[in-house]
């Protein structure tokens, strides 16, 4: 029997985006990014030899995309604000007018159709001239990016209602630094630990900037966290669980939510001779500003082993020389994304949050399917015909509902995506939208998904099968 799920009170119902991926190069005067130069230098490893050029031209077609926001039931998104557009001189100097003027009119239009505005600052779109400086692994990097947040907080503080610092930061981390899927790709462990460690005080320092001013919103940063599941019980398997767990999950949840750093990360990395270089001041100021507030992306779980075979300690040093991946016989996949489905990862990551981040204020940031050729699945109007979305998402909510049920202060779900928007180097092969995009046109057309999403919204909830919730206390084993 099915039982109509509930959510509290002005949850906030809506999806998330970035500048990079949807905007387009507009007219307002923009720097040159890390991802316009990586793809005039290797567009070969862009999927199809789509650039971030046009995109999903949302620059241009804001006003229409408000509407559609609504239409598909919003009352809250994510948009990054670009540090490219915003100092079009290579990322410093003099603030644009053009750029505010952009966001500005885009925001007031979001606050009239009743749509919260969420504004994150660094979403990947480094300019390429800071780039150049080092990135995040040069302290003068930190110094802009705080300059840069600064004026995004005076420009726009009276629009935005939550404020993040960094969209995943361990993604330009793992994918410039030890997994060759981001610029500047580089194999270096210790070069990447710097440029986590900047970011970290890049956060911490921009929250500092924050509440000098004063603001009624409130600021955080938006995780990609993965539970990690061992293979088994074995010790072997259990260690390897937890260094995984160290690198990819604490690294960055702690200091930035909590202000200090995992010992089991630390104490390793010495071991190796991998820790950045710290100032006591600096270890301060991350103590003293954290996050009020936590996005959760969660697309898939972490499941991993003991190493099976000997490391080669002639190879860089990776966080891989501890554990291995677990192919789990039987696990559920995104095919096309190559991601493992498992609905209750978010609920065991909402339990991980209440119970030892002090149950901060939270939502669910980023959650989404993103499946390729999706014209396969047209009707004859042109609507994409996505059940498989919808069961995506109903199944993840139930165990977020559930996870409210059980105390987590989770205040909203946002989707990924939108409208169908470029994704880095997959560039438009995966479509994750509420809303499809005809590449060649521009046209947008709402999908099945996107009429649910606003049924859901409208009636704060929808009808589930409650006894699908298993490992749970309503589901059982
Ligand atoms: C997240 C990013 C997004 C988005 C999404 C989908 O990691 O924050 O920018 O791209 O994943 O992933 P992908 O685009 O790689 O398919």
């Amino acid at each position: 029997m099915k039982t109509f799920l509930t959510f509290p009170k002005d949850f906030w119902w809506g999806s998330a985006w970035s500048a990079e991926q949807a905007e387009g190069k507009g007219d307002t005067g923009k720097a040159k990014t890390i991802w316009e130069h990586w793809y005039e230098q290797d567009p070969n490893r862009f999927y199809q030899g789509v650039g971030p050029e046009v995109t999903t031209d949302h620059f241009n077609r804001y006003q229409e995309d408000v509407a559609l926001m609504k239409e598909t039931g919003h009352n809250s998104f994510r948009v990054s604000i670009s540090w490219a557009r915003m100092f079009p001189d290579g990322g410093t100097g003099e603030v644009n007018q053009k750029a505010i003027a952009f966001y500005r009119d885009l925001f007031s239009r979001m606050n009239e159709s009743g749509i919260k505005v969420f504004a994150n600052l660094y979403h990947f779109d480094m300019p390429f001239a800071l780039q150049e400086k080092g990135g995040f692994e040069a302290r003068e990097v930190v110094d802009a990016y705080v300059h840069y947040a600064s004026a995004c907080f005076d420009a726009f503080g009276d629009q935005v209602y939550h404020w993040f610092t960094f969209n995943e930061p361990l993604g330009p981390i793992l994918g410039g630094y030890l997994e060759d899927f981001h610029y500047p790709n580089l194999i270096d462990f210790k070069r990447g630990a710097q440029a986590a460690f900047y970011t970290i005080l890049a956060h911490a320092e921009a929250i500092k900037a924050f509440k000098e001013r004063d603001l009624d919103s409130k600021i955080g940063v938006i995780l990609n966290l993965s539970p990690t599941y061992p293979r088994s019980q074995h010790p072997a398997d259990l260690e390897a669980a937890e260094i995984c767990d160290a690198f990819y999950t604490r690294s960055f949840l702690d200091p930035m939510v909590k202000g200090t750093f995992p010992e089991r990360l630390t104490t390793l990395l010495s071991e190796y001779d991998q820790l950045p270089q710290v100032e006591p001041e600096e270890l301060q100021t991350i103590k003293e500003n954290t996050s009020q507030i936590l996005g959760l992306n969660y697309y898939e779980p972490r499941r991993v082993k003991a190493r099976l075979t000997a490391i080669n300690e002639k190879g860089p040093f990776l966080p891989d020389w501890f554990f291995e991946a677990h192919d789990m016989p039987g696990k559920r996949m995104n095919i096309y994304r190559g991601w493992e489905i498992y609905e209750r990862g978010i609920y065991d990551l909402c339990i991980d949050i209440r119970d030892n981040y002090g149950n901060i204020e939270a939502f669910i940031s980023e959650n989404g399917m993103g499946v390729a050729d999706e014209e396969r699945f047209m009707d004859e109007s042109g609507q994409v015909i996505d059940d498989y979305r919808i069961d995506f998402i109903k199944d993840h909510l139930a165990y977020v509902h559930q996870a409210i049920e059980e105390g987590c202060a989770v205040r909203g779900y946002h989707l990924w995506t939108f409208i169908d928007c470029w994704s880095w180097i997959n560039s438009y092969k995966n479509r994750y939208g509420l809303v499809s995009l005809d590449l060649k046109t521009q046209k947008r057309t709402i999908k099945k998904s996107g009429k649910f999403f606003k049924e859901m919204a409208d009636q704060n909830g929808f009808a589930y099968e409650v006894t699908k919730l298993a490992g749970t206390k309503k589901g059982g084993n």
